[in-house]
């Protein structure tokens, strides 16, 4: 075995984005592509010399040569040790639970998360710092820079290693530990969540469908639901991990997991329903005829926290992205709570979690998650909904609507734009920036603008400031349009309008969602001019 020092040299747009540096598989393929990303990423955090890093990811398309190659990369820049999940699999928010429990230096994650897999679709990685969560701007801000100036990579050059048998090997000097992906994570929950309560739910008859949609929570989930809490057989679809998803789009909304939404959404459905994403960190809720909005789930979360006896002592606090609906905030200000606001990714939760600023945190986008990891965690949040129902003895329709019937209704939606062209969206968006200062106190389709700004980040924690993360117009009465480009897709340019308005009249809590929003989508596209992008609909609403 010997160790080779290849001269390489920049390739263009290895720019970190929101959660890590996606692109086409095809690209990530390209010779150097990966070897570049990986050892800027090492050099970025001083090297890697007697480090150990958890490896592992989604199990989508070239996971398995990519890992590899990342193992190789990782003995030739001297590293200790690495923990791999067997087959090269580990789900995001179990990754992150092992890099902080095995006190490990960090973690490389393989996974282009909710995007679609195959060679022809989408590949990604993104480094994971010591405290289990994504790494911090400063740090992808380094690993860019990186790859703008290198000039060399180290490898090993040997044999495949087998990933496949649970076990200790060597690759050169480091030690490589294949551990079951599973069984850390499982203990993790059986100590947050109530398990015996939800067992007795679910042997009282309470039915629930999990779509794992064919993405890494599958085992998961399978191990967890059917096999420890003994849900029957066949609770949980799409279990088996495939590298192209089955064909599909491994993201929990109404939109790609249509097969649960038409199950669940129906008279005769099932009780509950839930879907994660491709690396596992998202969900989806849903009751029987119920879809329950992220922002409200995180809401519920934190108000019903204390049911669940990892969190019955009371929470420290709540944090959401920018664009999240306030809901949580209304929730948090009853609890006597301190709750925040941070752009959206979750990289920026890291610093309030570590400094025990806040205990839960969530994103529209179906993320949730709490100080147990430092990622968001799809099968967490089912669970964490299991249980509060197992103790309320309720369905998911009640819940809500006592939700609120308590703190009024928030309605909520996202309207994404995909693949537009990258000028087009720029001068969309900076179209709205221009107009900012000159908005407040104005009426647009009949709403009145509160406030209106470009939102910037002051980490309270290490005073860090991250500006240009989203422009948010406010209008009086609590609704709110947001515009924003999206930072992981991979071809041309997304763009998000987040729409939400306040109600707290008890009459007009039952209203169709976009039909309540109409007055601020109206408003949104009139400032915007969303309509000259030529699109009739937007491609994804949720
Ligand atoms: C999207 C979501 C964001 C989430 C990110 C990563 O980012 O909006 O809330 O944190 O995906 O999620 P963007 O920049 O495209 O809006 V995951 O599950 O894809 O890692
Ligand atoms: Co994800």
């Amino acid at each position: 075995m010997e160790i080779k020092t290849i001269a390489t040299t920049p390739i263009e747009g290895q720019k970190p984005g929101t959660s890590g540096l996606r692109k086409k598989t095809r690209v990530f393929m390209e010779p150097g592509y990966l070897e570049n990303f990986v050892q800027a990423t090492f050099d970025a955090i001083g090297g890697a010399e007697g480090k150990t890093f958890v490896i592992g990811g989604d199990g989508r398309y070239f996971n398995a040569e990519a890992i590899q190659t990342i193992l190789r990369m990782a003995a030739a820049n001297g590293a200790r040790r690495a923990i791999v999940g067997q087959g090269g699999l580990l789900s995001t928010p179990a990754a992150s639970n092992l890099i902080r429990k095995y006190k490990t230096d960090g973690g490389l994650i393989l996974s282009a998360s909710h995007n679609p897999g195959g060679i022809d679709e989408d590949f990604g990685l993104k480094f994971n710092i010591p405290n289990g969560g994504p790494a911090t701007e400063s740090v992808t801000e380094a690993i860019y820079a990186g790859t703008m100036s290198i000039s060399r990579y180290h490898i090993l050059e040997t044999r495949d290693l087998d990933l496949n048998t649970i076990g200790e090997s060597r690759l050169g000097d480091m030690v490589v530990t294949v551990i079951d992906p599973v069984s850390d994570y499982l203990d993790l929950m059986a100590g947050i969540f109530d398990f015996g309560s939800i067992r007795a739910l679910f042997s009282s008859g309470f039915r629930i469908r999990f779509d794992a949609m064919h993405a890494i929570t599958g085992p998961y989930a399978k191990a967890i639901l059917e096999g420890a809490l003994g849900a029957p057989a066949g609770s949980v679809i799409n279990a088996v991990p495939l590298p192209d998803f089955g064909g599909g789009h491994p993201d929990p909304n109404p939109t790609w997991a249509k097969q649960l939404m038409d199950e669940v959404m129906s008279s005769n459905g099932p009780d509950f329903g839930a879907a994660s994403d491709g690396d596992g960190d998202r969900n989806m809720i849903l009751g029987r005829n119920t879809y329950v909005s992220p922002s409200d789930s995180l809401a519920i979360l934190t108000a019903n926290a204390r049911l669940v006896p990892g969190y019955a002592k009371g929470l420290a606090g709540v944090a959401r992205s920018m664009p999240t609906s306030c809901a949580a905030d209304r929730v948090a200000q009853k609890l006597g709570i301190e709750s925040f606001e941070t752009p959206t990714g979750w990289k920026f939760f890291g610093n309030l979690l570590d400094a025990g600023r806040v205990t839960i945190c969530g994103e529209e986008s179906f993320g949730t998650g709490s100080d147990h990891v430092r990622e968001k965690d799809g099968l967490w949040a089912v669970l964490f909904w299991l249980n509060i129902l197992a103790e309320r003895k309720v369905s998911v329709a009640e819940i809500l609507q006592d939700h609120w019937a308590t703190y009024g209704r928030n309605y909520y939606s996202r309207h994404d734009y995909e693949a537009l062209p990258i000028d087009q969206a720029k001068a969309l968006m900076s179209r709205v920036e221009n107009r900012l200062a000159t908005l407040a106190g104005m009426r647009v389709a009949g709403l009145k603008v509160s406030m209106a700004d470009s939102f910037s980040y002051h980490d309270p924690v290490d005073g860090s400031v991250s500006r240009n993360q989203g422009l948010r117009v406010q209008f009086e009465g609590g609704a709110r349009a947001i515009f924003r480009l999206s930072g992981t897709g991979t071809e041309g340019a997304t763009l998000r309008l987040y729409v939400e308005y306040l109600e707290t009249d008890p009459g007009k809590l039952g209203q169709d969602t976009q039909a309540a929003l109409r007055p601020v989508i109206e408003a949104a596209h009139v400032l915007s001019g969303i309509d000259s992008l030529g699109r009739a609909a937007p491609d994804v609403i949720t």
